[in-house]
């Protein structure tokens, strides 16, 4: 049974990209939720319009780097899942960016309306989707590694215990 964290050899299992600097607000919840299931990830910017070729190169070489799964990112016109999709047999998550101008729906509707034949599993807009993207990549691990079967076991666990030790919102 593969160990908590990277493969074998250490590396990162789960890359998440966006499309900007500017999407680090959102995705570092991605991240920050990955940490806590202890899953070794390596965190990119990677541009579909300005870094295209960038773009190709991470995607074509992530599954022979050991990536298994993609957490991606992005507003606006946002094409970085879809395109990372279409070049690497990999899942891929996607996170809608809230943008400015249309609040996150120009994100959404870019990242979710895939044509049939390459799919990104499209998350919620903002922090929500980032969060819930990082908790699916470590479902989709959790299936062969036990330690993150754990993790994630904890996690929900103690979300529950949370709330249910909670009740009155006034408190
Ligand atoms: C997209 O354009 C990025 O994913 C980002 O959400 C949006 C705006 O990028 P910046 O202009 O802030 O770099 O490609």
């Amino acid at each position: 049974m593969i160990s908590n964290g990277g493969n074998e050899a250490g590396a990162p299992r789960v890359g998440v990209v966006m499309g900007s600097r500017s999407d680090w607000e959102t995705m570092e919840h991605a991240s920050a939720t990955l940490a806590r299931m202890g899953i070794v990830h390596e965190v990119r910017v990677v541009s579909a319009h300005r870094t295209p070729d960038l773009l190709f190169d991470y995607a074509a070489t992530a599954r022979d780097r050991g990536i298994q799964v993609i957490v991606a990112g992005a507003g606006g016109a946002a094409h970085l899942p879809g395109m990372l999709a279409a070049k690497t047999p990999l899942p891929v998550f996607g996170v809608p960016v809230q943008s400015k101008a249309l609040n996150g729906m120009d994100s959404l509707l870019s990242i979710a309306q895939m044509p049939a034949g390459i799919p990104v599993g499209t998350l919620a807009i903002g922090r929500a989707g980032a969060t819930n993207a990082a908790l699916l990549a470590a479902s989709v691990l959790a299936l062969h590694d036990s330690a993150v079967a754990a993790a994630l076991d904890a996690f929900r666990a103690e979300q529950t215990r949370t709330v249910l030790d909670n009740p009155d919102p006034r408190a």
